[in-house]
């Protein structure tokens, strides 16, 4: 693993954090490729319930590292994005567990879309959200035009797109972008609180919740009511379900397995 990143677990948690602080987590090839590899295993992990995906120092993410050979003009920059950004998000959204964003500092680029692709963002008020790439004469990637119309709606996405002008963090609260904005100081009491919560959820719940909210943005209702039918259909008939069943009868605390 490179040490670009640092992935630790604790519980059911696993903490994923860009570790490039000097130059504010600005993300490299090699980091790409290894925050996909650490999304891969957590997925793969049975002990993770969790992902929690931050950044070292005062920042999340600064986008792209604009110095890397393989983006300088003239190069490729659809294949770069088909061997970076692309898999990173697709592993963000695809994977069958909660990612929570723990937004400590400006995330810009690249940055700014990879906490969008997070299912629950939280951030420090200090942060700002930047789609910084009109700037520097490129258009939001990494799932920018797809996403924020769909969390901010089509005036406001096509205005931060165009002119580059950073969104603060309570901004971006206000206009549904992320779940909470918070103290500097109390951002990891709450990102904390909020990973043990999902931790603590029913997982197979939690997936289906994810799989199905992403899909209500694809299809009609009629499709979506047939598609919460099947996972319905599917949860109930989980050990999970039961337990949750017993433990409001029994008036205690439930104890979700994932199972
Ligand atoms: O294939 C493709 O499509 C290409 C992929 C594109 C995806 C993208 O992400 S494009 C967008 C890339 N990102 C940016 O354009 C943001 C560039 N950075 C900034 O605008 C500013 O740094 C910030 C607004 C993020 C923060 O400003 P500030 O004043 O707090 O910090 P700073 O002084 O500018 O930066 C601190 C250091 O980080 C500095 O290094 P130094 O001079 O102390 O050695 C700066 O150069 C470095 N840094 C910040 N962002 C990047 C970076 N180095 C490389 N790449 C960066 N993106």
């Amino acid at each position: 693993m490179s040490d670009q990143i640092l992935v630790s677990r604790a519980g059911g948690v696993r903490r994923i954090t860009l570790n490039r602080p000097e130059k504010l987590n600005a993300m490299t090839g090699e980091m790409a490729q290894a925050a996909r590899s650490a999304f891969e295993e957590a997925a793969g992990d049975s002990e993770t319930r969790v992902v929690l995906l931050t950044g070292a120092g005062r920042a999340f993410c600064a986008g792209q590292d604009l110095a890397e050979s393989a983006i300088r003009p003239g190069r490729d920059l659809g294949a770069w994005l088909e061997r970076s950004y692309n898999p990173l998000v697709r592993a963000i959204r695809g994977i069958e567990k909660p990612v929570l964003a723990r937004v400590n500092g400006v995330a810009a680029g690249a940055g700014a879309n990879l906490a969008f692709a997070c299912d629950i963002v939280v951030a420090s008020e200090s942060a700002q959200f930047v789609e910084s790439f009109s700037r520097i004469g490129l258009l939001p990637d990494s799932g920018g035009t797809w996403m924020l119309p769909r969390l901010i709606g089509n005036a406001r996405a096509v205005a931060v797109s165009m002119l580059g002008s950073p969104i603060t963090a309570r901004q971006a609260h206000e206009w549904g972008a992320i779940w909470r904005v918070v103290d500097g100081d109390e951002l990891d009491g709450v990102c904390d609180e909020l990973a043990r919560t999902l931790a603590a959820a029913p997982p197979k719940a939690l997936a289906a919740i994810k799989s199905a909210t992403a899909r209500a943005w694809e299809q009609n209702l009629d499709a979506q009511l047939d598609l919460e039918r099947e996972l319905q259909r599917a949860l109930g008939a989980t050990a999970d379900y039961r337990e949750g069943i017993e433990a409001f009868s029994e008036k205690r605390a439930p104890v979700f397995r994932g199972e």
